[in-house]
């Protein structure tokens, strides 16, 4: 096959967001942008080995133009000398799995072709992403070198011969012009490898149990949201697991577009699971993203569990997993805007707890050194060393595996839980998709308070409540292992009795600015326990949009997403 070697003129805006570039699919399809920032990869990935010693896997969520970049990035690898791609069959991986593949074949890395929980198809959004050899998402320096790359690019090459049927279970070798070496190309099963991993973790045979009581069945609904979970879902549940007449699935059919919806497990965006639960006919139920690495659980009558709580109650209970009573448990980490409840947890435990940034990136380097066994975001992510990404089934069968053994319903577990540690209320307000500079204002307003600390030690009224600002700072992080800065992470106000407001705008949208407001307050009165969690934080959530005056500077007076 010849090496093509095209022209082509650089972008200024390739920069990765909070996981990758993420872009509108159409802007991906135009002007040689995809090909750009695949070239500019390879081209720094070459920097720290040769490409003709590599292998790296390539996956993607189903979405729209999934199976077009994984043929364009076969002909462009073949161009660029790599040794090997793993790809996934069609195109389609859950990114939990494609971490676990890299890991598990000793890959020098991967991409994976996805937007997550942005919706999809061609008027929507495309994303991708690159991952290092230890699973997880690349980190700052890393993105930022290929950033620079596409700012200077002037060409890339490409083997526009070569044509391989990716829907069909096969190694193949092509010879590249110019090349010593052939260029292989093994497709793989997306779901094999991964169900392997699931089993060497869980006890299958205890979920199985749950799922198959003789007389009457643990009932359960899970919504893959037209997702990459689809075939995960059906095979561990009903192949691997026998509950056909106790498992309960939608929308597990992948399709390009998501059906037209966000693929995003919160309550908004997963109402046909909250309605589904409602009834009071399942147990547990739970949703899951577009590429598989987000969860909600919801428990009967669609009960809801934070992704706060989650973290802190897998964390109370991590013992009843097989996986962690071989490995250990080792300290967690939560991003700066998820709710202390997991702190809680550590301090009883005599654990380490540590915060990071927003992001999945930020907690590799404290797993590969063995600082955390498992982690989470208040953004429906929850996962554990098993790979270096967050994994929607993991927290799935991690729950499932909980509720077999201490046989309690969910709400009774987490009733439970805030009577040993308290309970932390928590809330997310989003405004979408803001034109204008609006949001960057706010946030400079902010900053500014943050340096001048004039707010300090101020007194704020809310309803029948008194606030006093202990501490003010725009969020920033030393990694503890490679000693690695990253700033400006986020507004955060903490109040004298614990509370704490956060504003961020988001990294991972692709029109206009998104403002996120997170807002965590601390109860240890049980009559509280069973208030909810909008009635009990309004007045903060008010107090914090006073403070920022959030309406002035963006217009919006509703939120368009509340988790
Ligand atoms: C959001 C979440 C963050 C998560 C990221 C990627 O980022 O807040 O916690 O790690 O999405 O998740 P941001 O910058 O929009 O707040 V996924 O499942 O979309 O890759
Ligand atoms: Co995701």
């Amino acid at each position: 096959h010849k090496v093509e070697i095209r022209e082509t003129k650089p972008f200024t805006d390739q920069k990765p967001g909070t996981s990758g570039l993420r872009k509108p699919t159409k802007t991906f399809k135009e002007n040689n942008y995809f090909e750009n920032f695949i070239q500019s990869y390879f081209d720094d990935v070459q920097e720290q080995k040769p490409l003709q010693q590599c292998t790296l896997v390539v996956g993607g969520d189903g979405r729209n133009f999934v199976k077009e970049g994984v043929k364009i990035i076969i002909q462009m690898a073949a161009a660029n000398n790599v040794h090997k791609l793993i790809v996934a069959s069609n195109g389609i991986m859950s990114t939990p799995a494609v971490s676990n593949v890299i890991r598990k074949y000793s890959t020098d890395g991967g991409i994976v072709l996805t937007a997550s929980h942005n919706p999809g198809g061609i008027n929507a959004d495309y994303g991708v992403k690159f991952n290092i050899s230890n699973g997880g998402p690349a980190p700052e320096a890393i993105t930022n070198s290929i950033w620079d790359k596409t700012r200077q690019i002037t060409h890339f090459k490409i083997c526009s011969t070569i044509d391989i049927d990716i829907s069909q279970l096969h190694k193949q070798q092509f010879q590249i012009e110019g090349s010593s070496q052939p260029f292989e190309v093994e497709i793989i099963d997306s779901v094999d490898d991964y169900v392997e991993l699931m089993k060497s973790i869980f006890d299958f045979d205890i979920l199985k149990s749950l799922l198959n009581y003789e007389k009457e069945h643990f009932k359960i609904m899970i919504n893959a949201l037209s997702g990459v979970m689809g075939p995960y879902v059906t095979r561990i549940f009903h192949q691997e697991l026998q509950g056909k007449d106790s498992v309960i699935v939608k929308n597990c059919q992948p399709l390009e577009d998501f059906g037209g919806h966000h693929p995003d497990p919160n309550l908004t965006y997963a109402h046909e699971l909250v309605e589904d639960m409602e009834h009071g006919d399942y147990e547990f139920g739970a949703a899951f993203d577009g590429d598989g690495d987000r969860n909600m659980i919801l428990g009967k009558k669609g009960f809801f569990v934070t992704p706060c709580d989650s973290l802190a109650v897998l964390a109370a209970n991590l013992n009843v997993i097989p996986y962690f009573r071989t490995h250990g448990i080792n300290g967690y980490a939560r991003s700066m805007p998820t709710s202390g409840a997991v702190d809680r947890v550590a301090k009883k435990q005599g654990k380490e707890l540590y915060e990071t940034p927003t992001g999945w990136k930020f907690f590799g380097n404290l797993m590969d050194s063995k600082k955390i066994s498992i982690c989470g975001e208040e953004s429906f992510g929850t996962g554990s060393d098993h790979i270096r990404e967050k994994d929607g089934m993991w927290a799935v069968l991690s729950w499932l595996s909980v509720l077999a053994t201490v046989n309690k319903s969910v709400e009774h577990l987490l009733n439970q839980h805030w009577q040993t540690y308290g309970r932390n209320f928590f809330t997310r307000y989003d405004y979408e998709e803001i034109d204008g500079s609006g949001p960057f204002a706010m946030l400079k307003r902010l900053e500014g308070f943050c340096m001048s600390n004039e707010l300090l030690n101020k007194t704020f009224p809310s309803g029948t409540k008194q606030y006093t600002i202990q501490l003010m700072d725009d969020f920033n992080y030393t990694d503890p292992i490679d000693q690695s800065y990253t700033e400006k992470q986020g507004i955060r106000i903490i109040f004298t009795d614990g509370s704490r407001i956060v504003f961020r705008l988001s990294g991972t949208g692709s029109r206009g600015a998104t403002v996120r407001l997170y807002v965590d307050s601390y109860e240890n009165d049980p009559s509280t326990y069973d208030k909810d969690a909008q009635e009990m934080l309004q007045p903060l959530v008010s107090l914090a949009l006073n403070i920022a005056q959030l309406k002035e500077f963006t217009g919006r007076d509703k939120p368009t997403v509340i988790t």
